[in-house]
């Protein structure tokens, strides 16, 4: 499958649409989640045209791992969680809805479900 650079997230990169952005680098961006399945719910994706990992590059990908770290670590603090879900979905018969590769980081409080 190909990249539509005119998918959402495509759209936050170019700054065409707002997104409340908690990190940046020259690789990366991290924002919040406009369907948070819990508090603090980000997504990280890479500022290269990847539409999932399936087609992304392993240097697209070395840079984004760290910055799940990051913003995982981050998240669990600044949420008070007492862990943090990392998922990350590719074509639709996987639940991709947004063709640009990204990472949810989900702060989770103990006995607390996702919502839907
Ligand atoms: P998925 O492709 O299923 O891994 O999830 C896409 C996620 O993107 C979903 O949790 C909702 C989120 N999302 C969709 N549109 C927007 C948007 O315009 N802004 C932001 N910040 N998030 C969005």
């Amino acid at each position: 499958m190909s990249y539509d650079s005119n998918n959402i997230f495509a759209k936050i990169l170019r700054g065409e649409i707002p997104s409340h952005r908690v990190y940046e680098d020259e690789h990366t961006v991290a924002f919040m989640d406009v369907m948070p399945q819990a508090n603090g719910h980000a997504l990280v994706i890479p500022k290269a045209a990847s539409r999932n990992i399936l087609d992304a590059d392993p240097e697209t990908l070395s840079h984004l791992l760290p910055v799940v770290q990051k913003v995982a670590k981050a998240a669990k603090e600044a949420f008070q969680a007492d862990g943090v879900t990392v998922m990350q979905f590719n074509e639709p018969a996987a639940g991709q809805t947004v063709y640009h590769l990204h990472f949810h980081i989900i702060p989770r409080v103990e006995g607390a479900p996702l919502r839907p």
